[in-house]
C-alpha cells in the first residue's frame, strides 16, 4: 500500500438529542473524516477528537493542524506492508493518539479492501455478533432520564451507562434501581470526583454497578487504586489508559477491574489490540467505548468488538440514537436483543454515502507527497 495522498474533511452533523457529561454539553458534532488514497483505493476513517479539549487535551482543529503539519508528511510517499506499520513511522509525535489513529484506521480500512477481508477478521475478531449497550447523557430532568431508559431497554439494549457528576448521582441512580432492579448498570463520571469523595462514592456500592468508569482525574492510575480497595462497585477505567503499558500498570496495581477501550485514545488498532491482549492475559474483561461517532467511527468499533475479550456490552448504539442520517449505508442497526451481527463484506463491511458526506463538508484538504 503506497500513501499516495491524504485528504482531511471536516462534517458537520448535529445531534438527534444533546449529549450532556460532567465536562459539559454537545449539541453538534463537528468530525474530522480521513481517506488515506492508494493504488486507486481509499481508506477512510473518523477522528474521533471533540469540538473542544474537554474529554482529553485533543481536539478536532488540533487533530487537522499536527496531521497537516507532522503527521501526514511522515506517511506520505511510504509503502506499507501493512497498517500495523504506521504507528512506528508516526512515534517521533508525541502524544497526539486520536490524530494518529485516524490515520492508521484508514490505513487498515484500506489494507482490508486491498486484502478483500472484512475489516474485523483482519482485525483478528471472532465474535460474528457483538452485545451492545447504550451511554445516556445527564438530562434536563430526572423524568426525561427515566424516559429515556425505559426507551433503551424496548429496544432491546443489554446494559445501561448512566453519565454522573457531583448532584447528579445518587438520587438518579436510586430512581433508576427501584423502577428496574435487575438490568446490567453502570455508571461514568469522566473524571467529576476527587478522593475527598471517597465517602460518597461509597455510597453508589448499593447499587450493585457492573462498573464506576473513570471516578478520579483523567491522567491517574494511582490514586483509582486506592479507591478501589475503598469501594466494591469495580471502577472501569477510560481516559486515564491510553496505551498497553498504562493498561498493564492498572491492572498490576489494582487500579481498576475492567477496561473501556477507545481507539481512538489509544492512537489506532494496533496498540488497542495490544490493550485487549495485556487484560486477557490478567483475566479482565473489556468493552468498546464510544465517542459520539458517525457511521464511519461506529462501523470501526464494530470491527474492533469482535475481539475475543471484548466480552462486556460496549457503548456501541444504533445510528439512529445520534443521526437523523448517518454516513453509511446501511446504517448500523441493533437488533431486539440488542446486537449487532457484522458483515462479510471486504473492509468495513458499510458503504459510504458520498453524495451526503459532500454535502456536510464545510472544509476539505489534500495532502500529496512532494516528491511524487
Ligand atoms: O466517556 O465514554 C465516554 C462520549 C463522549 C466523550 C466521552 C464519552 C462519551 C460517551 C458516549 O459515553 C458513548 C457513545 O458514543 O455512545
Ligand atoms: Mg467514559
Amino acid at each position: 500500500m503506497k500513501v499516495e495522498a491524504i485528504t482531511l474533511r471536516e462534517i458537520q452533523m448535529p445531534l438527534v438529542h444533546f449529549f450532556e457529561t460532567s465536562f459539559g454539553r454537545t449539541y453538534d458534532r463537528r468530525l474530522l473524516l480521513v481517506t488515506l488514497h492508494s493504488n486507486g483505493l481509499e481508506g477512510w476513517a473518523e477522528c474521533v477528537a471533540g469540538e473542544g479539549p474537554f474529554y482529553s487535551e485533543e481536539y478536532i482543529d488540533g487533530a487537522w493542524d499536527v496531521i497537516v503539519r507532522y503527521l501526514g508528511p511522515a506517511l506520505l510517499g511510504k509503502t506499507l506492508q501493512s497498517a500495523r506499520e504506521v504507528s512506528g513511522l508516526l512515534a517521533r509525535v508525541r502524544e497526539h493518539r486520536m490524530a494518529k489513529g485516524a490515520l492508521e484506521d484508514a490505513a487498515w480500512d484500506a489494507e482490508a479492501l486491498e486484502k478483500g477481508l472484512p475489516l474485523w477478521k483482519l482485525l483478528g475478531g471472532s465474535q460474528r455478533e457483538i452485545a451492545c449497550g447504550v451511554s445516556i447523557g445527564i438530562q434536563d430532568s430526572h423524568e426525561q432520564l427515566m424516559e429515556k431508559i425505559a426507551t433503551e431497554l424496548a429496544a432491546g439494549y443489554q446494559r445501561i451507562k448512566l453519565k454522573v457528576k457531583p448532584g447528579w448521582d445518587v438520587d438518579v441512580l436510586e430512581k433508576t434501581r427501584a423502577r428496574w432492579p435487575n438490568i446490567l448498570l453502570s455508571c461514568d463520571a469522566n473524571s467529576a470526583y476527587t478522593l475527598n469523595d471517597i465517602d460518597h462514592l461509597k455510597r453508589f456500592d448499593q447499587f450493585k454497578l457492573l462498573m464506576i468508569e473513570q471516578p478520579l482525574w483523567n491522567d491517574d492510575i494511582y490514586f483509582h487504586s486506592r479507591l478501589q480497595k475503598s469501594i466494591q462497585t469495580a471502577i472501569c477505567l477510560d481516559e486515564a489508559i491510553r496505551s498497553s503499558r498504562d493498561a498493564e500498570a492498572a491492572l498490576e496495581l489494582g487500579s481498576c477491574r475492567i477496561i473501556n477501550i477507545k481507539v481512538g485514545r489509544i492512537g489506532g488498532f494496533t496498540d488497542a489490540i495490544a490493550v485487549h491482549d495485556v487484560a486477557q492475559r490478567f483475566g479482565v474483561c473489556v468493552w468498546c467505548g464510544g465517542m459520539l461517532e458517525a457511521g464511519i467511527g461506529r462501523s470501526h468499533n464494530v470491527a474492533l468488538s469482535t475481539l475475543p475479550n471484548f466480552k462486556l456490552p460496549g457503548d456501541v448504539s444504533a445510528s439512529k440514537r445520534y443521526w437523523k442520517e448517518d454516513i453509511i449505508e446501511p446504517e448500523i442497526e441493533v437488533s431486539a436483543h440488542g446486537t449487532i451481527t457484522v458483515s462479510d463484506k471486504p473492509g468495513r463491511g458499510y458503504e459510504l454515502r458520498k453524495d451526503l458526506i459532500e454535502k456536510l463538508t464545510v472544509r476539505k484538504e489534500t495532502l500529496r507527497a512532494s516528491s511524487a
